[in-house]
Formats: C-alpha cells, structure tokens, sequence
C-alpha cells in the first residue's frame, strides 16, 4: 500500500540519519581524545628532560647552567673523568661541598707500639689513595686546610717508617689535602733541626699553595686521631702530654716536638732561626718569637694530646748547644735579621717517593 511505503521510508530516512549522527559523534571523540593523547606524551617528555637534568646536577655535585641531552654512556664517561681529576693532588679540585669542621670518619684513642715488623711495601699497600710524593686529599669533600708536613730528618729510617705507617691513615681520617716533606740533612756536620723546617716551608711552597705548615719530629706519633694536624687561629701546639714526660707538659712555655703554623703566623715571626746548631732551644726561639708578636698557644686537651715518642740514643752530631741559652735570651733582638728572611741553602736532590717527598739539603755548618 502506498501509505505504508510511505511510513516505512520515513523510519528508514531517521534511522540512516542516526547512524550517521553516531558515525559523527564517535569520530568527533575519537579525535578529541587522540589529540589530548598527544599532549599528554609531549609533556611527559618535557618531565623526564627536567628529571634527568636533576639527576645529572645531583650526581656530579655540579651546577649546570643549562641541559645539554646526553646519552647514558656519554655521562658515565664524564662521571668517570671528574672522579679521576678529583684524585690529582696539585690540580684545581672541582666544586665540591666543604668537608665539615670535624671529620666523621676519627676514631678518637689508638693503640700505638713499636714493636710491630713494617714495611715501606706494606704501608703502601695499606694506603692506596695516597699519592706519589705523599699526597693525599679527600675525594668526597674540599678539605678545609691545604697542610705540608714538614720533617726534619737525618738516618732515622726506621723511625720514618713507623710515622709513615701511624700518620697516613690518619691524616686521611681527618680528612686533610696534605704533603709530607721530609728534610734530610746531607753530609755529617753537626744537625740544625729548626734551618731544616724553614727549607721544608719554602720548598712545599714551590710544589702547592699550602696554607698551613705542621713541624713534626720523626719519631712522635699522636694516640688519638682528634689530635687534628692542622692550623687554628693561634699557631698549635699538638704534642703536648708525651709519654717520656709522664703525659704532661715539661714547662708551660714547651713548644718542641710536633707544632703547626699558618702561613700568616710563621711570616709574622719571620720563620725560624737558622743559627741553633745542635741539641736544644731552638724550639723556644720559636716560643719567643710567637710571644713577641703577641700570639698565644692553642694546644688540645691533654688526653687528646696524648703521644708517643720512640725511643733512641742521642744521635751523632747532634750534641747540646752550649750556646743555645745565650740565644734564647736575645730572641728579640736577632729574629727580625735571622729567618726566612735570610735563609740559604743548597737542594742536593728533590725525590718523590710512593709515600712522601725527600728533600736532600746542605745546610752548611756553624
Ligand atoms: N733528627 C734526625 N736525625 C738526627 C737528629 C735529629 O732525624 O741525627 C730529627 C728527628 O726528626 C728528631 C728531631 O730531629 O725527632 C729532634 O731530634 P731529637 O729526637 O734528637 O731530639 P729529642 O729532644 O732527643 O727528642 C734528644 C736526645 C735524647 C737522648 C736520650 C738518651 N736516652
Ligand atoms: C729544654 C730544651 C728544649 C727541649 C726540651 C725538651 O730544656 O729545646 O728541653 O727536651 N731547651 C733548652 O735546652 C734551652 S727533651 O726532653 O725532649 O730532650 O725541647
């Protein structure tokens, strides 16, 4: 019948139009949600650039101004050279924080004997990061001080050895950008301890810009790793309760054994005189000097203080200076001419050894 054509046409007319509604619809949806996708993904992107700019800054402990993309093994290599460049004493060291002002890694009291078998070898072996010449500075931190130690030193091998293998691992401890520089007197005229450590000074300067100078006799070893080798305010006095005097102090004003001086205070006093040969007073000319310039002596405690001295027989050639009194009671009179300042002598050989640097000197004679 005509009408229901008619009717029939209709409802198919309406249902075509729906479907092509919901064709519409669905793509329109689709489209909306494949661009949201897109978005999506680009500001990931951007995120994981950022977080990986962040990591990049963290590990090295560098800032970075801006981030260049880098592929992982690019980075692992560059990681791996900075270490390296961290580990070369005598090079700019790379930003890193500063260590703190009490290194965390002492220990505090030592057991020290010397009755044990060492060996320049072995001690090598204990210590791997120290560095030819007897270098060392910490890689993780700045070091707060850059410190030459400087001993005086003629034919006393064995004792070297024993400070060698007490020092290292605890200057390491404390966390110290050091050098140790012995001064080994040529020839046998007779012995000038304090000439020697005025060559120890100059000579560590012309290898680093050391800031802070410990004078250490070769044969004293602290009992405790607080006992930090470094320089304070005032110049210090470290070895300051020693076994042999009953872990006290001889006299208040006792300024022998193991000292430490900025460069500041030893330039203030003009070094350290180069006429005492022989035993004794050397150390209070220094004493002397100090006071005259109106400084004061820091020392630690007496139980931080506490050290051993090795035992020995008084050496040839170094006899008691009949004339060290004399001097010592003109100290003031003589320090401004006799000093750094008027210091001369002769380097025989410079030999950088795997645990310190050897300076050969003639010093002359009286
Ligand atoms: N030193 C040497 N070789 C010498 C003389 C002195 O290396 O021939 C150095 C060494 O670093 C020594 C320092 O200079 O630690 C001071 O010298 P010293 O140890 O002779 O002085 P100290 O006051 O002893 O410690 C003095 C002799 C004590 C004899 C005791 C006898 N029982
Ligand atoms: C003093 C000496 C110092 C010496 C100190 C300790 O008498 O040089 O003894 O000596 N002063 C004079 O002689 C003027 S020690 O017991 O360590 O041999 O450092």
């Amino acid at each position: 019948m005509p009408g229901d054509s008619a009717v029939n046409f209709n409802l198919l007319h309406r249902t075509c139009k729906l479907v092509v509604l919901l064709c519409f619809l669905h793509i329109s949806v689709t489209v909306f949600f494949y661009v949201r996708s897109l978005d999506l993904r680009f500001a990931f992107a951007q995120n994981q650039q950022s977080l990986h700019h962040n990591v990049t800054a963290t590990s090295s402990q560098l800032t970075t101004s801006a981030f260049t993309s880098r592929t992982k093994l690019e980075e692992e290599q560059r990681v791996r050279e900075q270490e390296q460049e961290q580990l070369r004493p005598g090079e700019p060291q790379k930003e890193l924080d500063k260590c703190p002002e009490t290194s965390p890694l002492l220990v505090g009291p030592l057991r020290i004997e010397f009755n044990i078998p060492v060996s320049l070898q072995q001690i090598k072996k204990d210590n791997p990061q120290v560095q030819p010449g007897g270098r060392f500075r910490p890689t993780d931190c700045k070091a707060l001080q850059k410190v030459a130690i400087i001993i005086p030193f003629r034919k006393r091998d064995e004792h070297l050895k024993y400070w060698l293998y007490y020092l290292h691992p605890i200057l390491q401890r404390q966390q110290l950008d050091y050098g140790v520089y012995v001064i080994n007197q040529d020839g046998d005229e007779i012995f000038n301890r304090a000439k020697l450590l005025n060559v120890g000074y100059t000579e560590a300067l012309k290898e680093y810009d050391y800031d802070c100078f410990v004078f250490s006799d070769v044969d004293l070893i602290p009992m405790d790793d607080r006992n930090t080798y470094r320089c304070f305010s005032q110049p210090r006095h470290l070895s300051v309760s020693m076994d042999k005097f009953g872990f006290r102090l001889p006299y208040n004003q006792y300024f022998g054994g193991v000292s430490s001086m900025s460069k500041e205070q030893y330039l203030k006093i003009n070094g350290f005189p180069n006429n005492y040969w022989g035993w004794g007073g050397e150390d209070d000319d220094i004493y002397n000097r100090l006071a005259s310039r109106g400084m004061s002596i820091s020392r630690p405690s007496g139980e931080v203080g506490k050290c051993r001295m090795i035992r020995h027989d008084r050496d040839k050639q170094n006899e008691p200076n009949p004339q060290r009194f004399d001097r010592i009671a003109h100290t003031r009179d003589t320090m401004n001419k006799d000093g750094i300042n008027s210091l001369s002598y002769t380097v025989v050989s410079v030999d950088k050894l795997d645990l310190f640097t050897e300076i050969t000197v003639d010093v002359g004679k009286p």
